[in-house]
């Protein structure tokens, strides 16, 4: 110890212990004397030279068309959530619109720096238009455990109940956000709807649960709904790897700060090199994350994933709140969740003025974006301006504002792909407003890699095969394959459009071709697939797409020649055959039937073109890939669990296989 110190720590012994001895004053006299100069004379070698930097700074905002709010807004078990509310100047009597998110509300209201509300909202809001347009006081919170909130995430954070056993959840949150802000913005009137995309499309389908009085109306644009069934992590049981990274980061840290990393500029020797999902993850060290080990212990629809199963919560609800679902049908995230709510809660909307579903020829969240083409698909308007402008603004218009003026929104609004327009309908699916009919029709595969009405006859060859190797997996689009994500360019929101012919010219890929089409058919629902196969395996994959095959030659748009679109596809593991929370072996070689849904399809499949079915038995790296052999869990397959199998896809009259076709027919 220095003299120095041992000179400081007597003084403060005095000064705290023994104040009133008379020797305690005399060094406090000295140290006064001898070491306070001695800092005077430092502090003259060393002259001040002031920050040029305020200790805190005061934002200008003069010029600035709105106000920006920054609060912390107290949740009922005392979390407070960090919430940005933007109030145009003038403001008075004007509704709210609130967003809820995990993907911070800063810098989401921040895309420009700007004096002017609609640069720093473009890019993101899911309507800066209208929102500017119709004077909207808008409101973005970040959600318990993220960026600037308080709290703990949880993932899919479900509601209170035996998932979760604390007493808030993404409803009550939402009840004690609209409550503060109803009380505590003076420029409101009171009306609050709430709007979002995918996770943040999820949040206003929770806020329906018990919703507070002031939420008038609820968009849940592209929702994650049943990340089992058909979103974000699995489809049908097969594991969509591909979003490994998204799980690290978002759930890594609070504010996104740790990066994914990669080894391989393409993503199918990303994952191929680590051979299973597990193991790829046990090298990133994401079992340090709870969502990746709640993942690694339910591949199954166990009652981890159906009990949090938004549609079915909603089913269980009553409907309080007007709401519109928008639904894209290529969406390469979501595509399951819009279409299963409308059935889960339209049953519920007896005077049918409640629920309200838009269906347009987008990707994941490009409502928002233009809407004039996606990938080579061209459109011939901007559909989602049209959405925004036409349905969107009139809707919420009629719901917040306090003359409530009257809208012209139907029930459902469908975009129709083929022919390109768009359809008012009274309900869904239906094939036209006035005089046609759904009806399940039978599309048959049969011999001779033939499509067609007519089912399978005897004498036909009883089956088309291929062989199916995890060691060269059928890629999900052309290599190289981009990582899943938005920016830099990527190229990920377009995939569902992607070519097929790729895919169609390989050995291990099954083609089903029709004659060319001399009528339009027109399909609007989900077709569902009737599959009897064998593998000689004990576990498969069987991806199943419906494809429009255009002309060989089309004059105006000559890239499309022969394109292969897919309309509707999706994959279904084999071992969930009998039971999605039960995964079993399949028989060896023996021919088995195979039932599940493609997703929503509204399209007209043009004279000219011609119908086809690809079946196949890897979508990699966006899926796993199945060992073929049985294991306990994919997760942890072992190099040696993966093997070749011969998959057999049968069309005799005894084992007919079909896709059954959403067939609108019209009457005369
Ligand atoms: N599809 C993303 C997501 C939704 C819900 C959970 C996790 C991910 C999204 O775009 O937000």
């Amino acid at each position: 110890m220095t003299r120095f110190n041992q000179t400081f720590l007597k003084i403060l012994k005095c000064v705290t212990v023994h104040i009133r001895k008379p020797v305690c004053h005399l060094t406090v006299i000295l140290w006064l004397f001898a070491i306070v100069p001695l800092a005077a004379q430092q502090a003259t070698t060393y002259p001040d030279f002031p920050s040029e930097t305020p200790q805190k700074l005061v934002k200008a905002t003069d010029g600035f068309n709105y106000t920006r709010r920054n609060v912390m807004i107290p949740m009922r078990d005392g979390v407070k959530l960090h919430t940005v509310i933007l109030v145009p100047n003038g403001a008075k009597d004007a509704p709210i619109l609130l967003t809820r998110t995990p993907y911070d509300a800063s810098s989401l209201t921040s895309h420009a720096h700007s004096m002017h509300l609609g640069p720093i909202l473009q890019g993101y809001d899911n309507a800066t238009d209208l929102i500017i347009e119709d004077g909207y006081i808008r409101v973005v919170q970040d959600v318990r455990g993220k960026y600037g909130s308080e709290g703990d995430y949880v993932m899919n954070r479900p509601l209170h109940g035996p998932q979760n056993p604390t007493p808030v959840d993404h409803a009550t949150d939402t009840y004690d956000t609209i409550d503060w802000l109803v009380k505590n913005i003076s420029e409101s009137n009171g009306k609050v709807g709430i709007i979002g995309i995918s996770y943040d499309g999820f949040l206003p389908l929770m806020a329906l649960v018990n919703p507070h009085p002031a939420l008038k109306v609820s968009v849940p644009m592209n929702p994650m709904v049943d990340g089992w069934i058909g979103d974000d992590w699995f489809h049908n049981g097969a594991f969509r790897q591909q979003n490994l990274p998204y799980i690290y980061e978002q759930v890594a840290t609070r504010d996104n700060t740790a990066f994914w990393f990669t080894s391989h500029f393409d993503d199918y020797d990303v994952y191929m090199s680590a051979g299973s999902a597990g193991e790829l993850g046990r090298r990133r060290g994401m079992e340090q994350t709870g969502f990746w080990r709640k993942i690694l212990a339910h591949p199954s629809y166990d009652a981890f994933w159906s009990e949090q199963a938004v549609d079915k919560v909603l089913a269980a609800q009553p409907l309080k709140v007007p709401v519109m679902i928008v639904h894209s049908y290529w969406d390469q995230e979501d595509i399951y969740g819009a279409i299963a709510v409308y059935k889960a809660i339209e049953p519920k909307d007896t005077n049918n003025d409640k629920v309200f579903l838009v269906m347009g020829p987008w990707c994941h969240g490009q409502a928002i974006d233009d809407g004039s083409s996606l990938g080579a698909l061209k459109f011939n308007s901007n559909t989602s301006l049209y959405f925004r402008q036409k349905i969107l603004k009139p809707f919420l218009a009629h719901y917040l504002k306090n003359d409530a003026p009257t809208m012209d929104v139907p029930p459902v609004a469908a975009y129709e792909t083929g022919t390109n327009v768009w359809r008012q309908l009274q309900s869904w699916p239906s094939g036209c407003d006035d005089d046609c009919t759904v009806n399940p029709t039978l599309l048959y595969l049969a011999s001779g890699l033939k499509l067609g009405w007519d089912a399978p006859t005897f004498g036909d060859a009883a089956f088309a095969e291929y062989v199916s190797d995890p060691a060269k997996p059928v890629p999900f689009r052309a290599r190289p394959i981009q990582p899943v994500g938005y920016d830099n360019g990527l190229n990920w929101p377009e995939w569902l459009v992607d070519d097929q012919r790729e895919a169609s010219g390989r050995p291990d890929v099954l083609v089903f071709v029709s004659d060319v089409l001399t009528e339009p058919v027109k399909i609007s629902g989900e077709p569902i697939v009737n599959l009897v196969a064998s593998t000689s395996g004990t576990d498969a994959d069987w991806v199943v797409k419906l494809i429009d095959v255009y002309p060989d030659e089309v004059a105006e748009q000559p890239k499309m020649g022969g394109y292969q679109l897919m309309v509707a596809a999706d994959i279904f593991r084999g071992r969930y055959r009998e039971n999605l929370s039960d995964a079993k072996p399949i028989e060896s070689d023996k021919p088995l039937p195979y039932r599940f849904a493609l997703p929503t399809a509204n399209h007209v499949f043009l004279p000219g073109h011609r119908l086809m079915v690809q079946i196949q038995s890897s979508w990699f790296p966006l899926y796993d890939r199945n060992p073929q052999k049985f294991v306990p869990s994919i997760f942890w397959a072992k190099p040696e669990d993966f093997q070749k199998a011969t998959q057999r896809v049968y069309h005799t009259p005894e084992n007919a296989s079909f896709i059954e076709l959403p067939l609108v027919k019209e009457h005369d």
